[in-house]
């Protein structure tokens, strides 16, 4: 899959003791990231899943997919991670992703268990479809929040130690959504 890709105007949303999260908007243009999430969409085999909640097992509120790069990726992912890889100068080898089917999807706010990231490496999400809000907030006080609209074809990296000090999720939206889809790389042990 031929793929353009535009590596310009990084932001710096947090540089500091707490880590460092950045967001690089059209990192993938946008008919790429559409023909990226279209072809994805139909290819992966989406799982929904079950979790317990207040002693009730509730859907997952989202569908989720996920490749060790060792046993093999889709061939559209191939391209992207390369230049994800590249851009970020991190051998990620781990790819998960997450389908919100309309604005009643969402994560809860959470960090990346630190076990199953390798030490010191970043997590890095590439949007593709729908626009949506990601809410990042410190856990300590002061509480700081950040909320970032992740466009199509972006990516948003945040470092290993912002997991300690970060919370993030994408919440539910009262108005209607499109479909969105994350592609998320990080490096497993
Ligand atoms: O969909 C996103 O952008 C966030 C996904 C996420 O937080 C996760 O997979 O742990």
């Amino acid at each position: 899959m031929q793929l353009t890709f535009f590596a310009d105007r990084l932001r710096r949303l947090v540089n500091d003791e707490t880590g460092s999260i950045t967001y690089r908007p059209h990192f993938l243009a946008e008919r790429e990231a559409q023909r990226l999430f279209d072809r994805l969409r139909a290819e992966v085999e989406w799982h929904s899943g079950r979790r317990w909640m207040y002693e009730r097992e509730v859907d997952v509120p989202r569908l989720t997919s996920h490749f060790r790069v060792e046993e093999g990726i889709p061939e559209s992912l191939q391209a992207v991670l390369v230049r994800v890889r590249e851009a970020e100068g991190v051998p990620f080898n781990s790819i998960g992703l997450n389908l919100y089917r309309d604005e009643k999807d969402s994560v809860a706010p959470h960090n990346d268990h630190l076990n199953e990231v390798a030490a010191g490496q970043p997590i890095t999400l590439l949007s593709l479809g729908a626009t949506r809000l990601m809410t990042i907030r410190s856990k300590a006080r002061p509480r700081r929040v950040l909320d970032v609209e992740l466009e199509p074809g972006s990516l948003l990296t945040m470092s290993y130690a912002t997991q300690l000090h970060y919370d993030h999720g994408i919440p539910k939206q009262r108005r209607k959504v499109g479909p969105r889809m994350s592609v998320v790389f990080r490096v497993r042990p």
